[in-house]
């Protein structure tokens, strides 16, 4: 017994000794509360992934490894699909019958008097999945007693789209270079791959986009193939395929056609050859993303054709081999009506217009990924049409990986939003999921975090993004406390004095996000290009006036905020009644999305009875105080975590609570020129002069 304690501090030492890179993600097996498990076997066929992975966990656990038996012993663990006899022996059909073919049971089974534990699927992929169930309830010290657990998962493409170039640069990417060693493939292959695969289908994801929407059309080309071929292969293992962003223009610009027009006979033909080219190669290929006609980027309207006929050209030739296209509805024009209206107005007219296999990919809100946006009401509008959610993982206007924010919370937000397309409790996640509409695919994508940095995602927390939009893409009714929870105990410890501040704190964090850049409805008022720190002033002779800040909080001695009312853009009458009368209403509009809505005088009257002037003040001085918050928080955990991410997040915290600051500092003087209101007195006072901050430049490049 005292060796026993004596091993167990020493190895308590040892882990906090060690440098701790923050590389092994949520695969932690190491520390996982394993006491109270005890397995006498392992019934299964070893040449199985979900095996081996078992089997892997379980020796980083200081396990013996469980040896292999035919025989029925008490407390076996059994992983096995109904090929084998003991599944069809112990499980009723009908417990299998309702999975579809990545969903899976864990099931305590007492036969007997013997006890066992199945975890059974229809294939192998669902197999997979459940094993990395069952482990997840082992790190996380869930109880393995009475399981009865069946899972289906709500998205059967569940995606990473990368914004990956050929040269490695990743479009806002804040952790590194591309994990795709370019170059080096497909001589050499990156053992980051594997990781990779690994990493992603324990939270469910099983597919990739490997590069940009601003696609290169040498992706296409015979080398850059061979490339996706073998990344292709090192991820098939782990149920995740592979998907291209293609560029409308490949025809002309890789093929040499005279042009890319989809009704021209010639450039659907080098489509479908291409395609078969594709498929020799990778036979299990997922299909097409396309961003087209958006942001100068080549696509069927540059021929006078519709979105509807560039993707079914594209769909045409992938049918057959089971390929889709995922088309973007991220659109907007320099000279046309609101932006925030766009995307519906050019695709509701084409419902009904698309082939089966074509999706329409949306992001969450109207505009971009700001900070806050009301849902996209495209979500739901579109009947014969699926429309999959495309949330933005990396953060592009969320302080890059500088900045602790937890997205999940607003991706919730999204998807727990009303559409009543189907009248009410239509929300966006069951007008997605196929619980309204007939959908032939359902879909959900997140663009990647991740980049070739140690730690994969630059701060150790925004880990937790990938994780959690991993987790929603498989179940999106999961709430956003459970993930981090989850999250929490298997990448840092399970120790309650931890888990508790630590998941506080990301729970509230995107709110704080919010509060410190752009409350109450602002929205792109971010600097240049970059994105990164606050220019509400930002002018830059002949640029589009929709990529201006101006453009979108419209500032002036008589208020600030885009009407988008009926009287204003109008952009309220796309939403379903009741909301287009309740956002339209000052009176009855959610106040997180008031100056989104409406222009409102600096001295109209809010809720709580407080001017707009001064709420604003309080929320930019709250958003400030919760960082300084954290930064108390997380002092007081240097005795739960390793050094080096302690360090690591405290010194991220203190950038976090400097920008806090620089925005809280830079909004308030600058918009205050307008309101010609004090700042009210019990709040901290501007420690920068708007003069200053008005000449930061940062040298971080962005076309816009
Ligand atoms: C914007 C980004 C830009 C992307 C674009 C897109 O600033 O880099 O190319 O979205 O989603 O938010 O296509």
């Amino acid at each position: 017994m005292k060796l026993k304690v004596f091993i167990l501090l020493l190895t308590t030492v040892f882990f906090r000794l060690t440098a701790e890179d923050g590389s092994r993600l949520w695969l932690r097996f190491t520390d996982a509360g394993t006491e109270t498990i005890r397995f006498s076997g392992l019934l299964a066929d070893n040449s199985k992934v979900a095996v081996t992975e078992f089997q892997r966990a379980w020796k980083e656990m200081g396990k013996a490894p469980l040896s292999l038996t035919g025989s029925m012993k008490n407390n076996l663990l059994i992983i096995a699909t109904p090929h084998e006899r003991v599944i069809r022996r112990l499980i009723q059909s009908k417990d299998l019958a309702n999975l579809s073919d990545e969903g899976y049971i864990i099931k305590t089974i007492n036969n007997k008097n013997q006890t066992y534990t199945v975890v059974s699927a229809k294939n192998d992929a669902g197999l997979l999945y459940g094993v990395y169930h069952l482990l997840r309830l082992i790190q996380t010290n869930a109880s393995l007693s009475g399981l009865n657990i069946s899972e289906n998962p709500s998205y059967e493409r569940r995606l990473l789209n990368h914004w990956d170039n050929l040269d490695r640069t990743v479009e806002r990417g804040y952790a590194g270079h591309s994990i795709w060693q370019w170059d080096e493939l497909p001589g050499k292959i990156s053992p980051r791959y594997k990781e990779y695969a690994r990493a992603n289908a324990f939270i469910g994801i099983n597919g990739t986009v490997l590069n940009n929407v601003n696609a290169a059309p040498e992706i296409l080309s015979r080398e850059y193939l061979e490339k996706v071929k073998v990344i292709a292969g090192e991820l098939r293992p782990f149920n995740v395929k592979v998907y291209l962003s293609v560029n409308f223009a490949s025809p002309k610009e890789l093929g040499g056609l005279q042009n890319s027009d989809p009704l021209n006979a010639d450039v659907q033909r080098w489509w479908k050859q291409k395609v078969s080219e594709i498929y020799t190669l990778i036979p299990d290929f997922g299909g097409f993303l396309v961003k087209a006609n958006s942001e100068g980027l080549p696509g069927p309207m540059d021929y006078g054709r519709t979105h509807a006929d560039g993707a079914n050209m594209l769909a045409d030739a992938l049918k057959s081999y089971g390929g889709i296209v995922m088309w973007r509805a991220f659109v907007y024009n320099p000279d046309g009506d609101d932006r925030a209206k766009q995307a519906y107005k050019e695709f509701k007219p084409l419902d009904g217009k698309f082939r089966d296999n074509v999706i329409i990919q949306l992001k969450n809100g109207p505009v971009d990924f700001q900070p806050r946006e009301p849902f996209s009401p495209l979500f739901g509008a579109m009947k014969q049409t699926p429309i999959m959610p495309e949330f933005q993982i990396t953060q592009e206007y969320l302080g890059f990986s500088n900045h602790l924010v937890f997205l999940s919370p607003m991706w919730k937000e999204c998807l727990d939003s009303d559409t009543y397309c189907a009248g009410k409790g239509s929300t966006v996640a069951k007008t997605t999921d196929g619980r309204i509409f007939d959908q032939k695919i359902t879909a959900i994508a997140g663009v990647s975090n991740i980049g070739e940095d140690i730690n994969w995602t630059g701060h150790h927390f925004a880990q937790a993004n990938w994780y959690a939009f991993g987790r929603l893409a498989w179940n999106n009714a999961l709430t956003s406390e459970q993930i981090a929870d989850e999250w929490i105990r298997m990448t840092f410890t399970k120790d309650q004095e931890f888990v508790e501040p630590v998941k506080k704190m990301m729970l509230t964090s995107h709110q704080t996000a919010v509060d410190y850049m752009m409350p109450l409805g602002l929205h792109h008022i971010f600097a240049w290009g970059h994105h990164y720190g606050p220019e509400p002033w930002c002018d830059v002779p002949g640029a589009r006036p929709d990529w201006l800040p101006k453009y979108y909080h419209n500032a002036s001695e008589n208020g600030i905020g885009f009407d988008r009312t009926t009287s204003g853009s109008d952009a309220v009458s796309q939403y379903n009644s009741p909301l287009r009368e309740e956002f339209n209403d000052i009176k009855t509009c959610p106040e997180e999305f008031l100056l989104w809505f409406h222009h409102v005088a600096w001295d109209y009257r809010m809720n709580n009875g407080k001017t707009l002037w001064n709420n604003m003040c309080y929320a930019y001085d709250s958003g400030v105080n919760k960082v300084r918050e954290y930064q108390k928080v997380w002092d007081r955990m240097e005795d739960y975590v390793d050094k080096e991410r302690f360090v690591h997040i405290q010194s991220r915290l203190r950038i976090q609570s400097r920008d806090a600051v620089w925005w809280k500092d830079a909004c308030l003087l600058y918009f205050q020129q307008f309101s010609r209101e004090p700042i009210p007195y019990d709040i901290e006072r501007p420690v920068y002069d708007l003069e200053d901050l008005m000449k930061i430049k940062l040298d971080l490049k962005h076309h816009n």
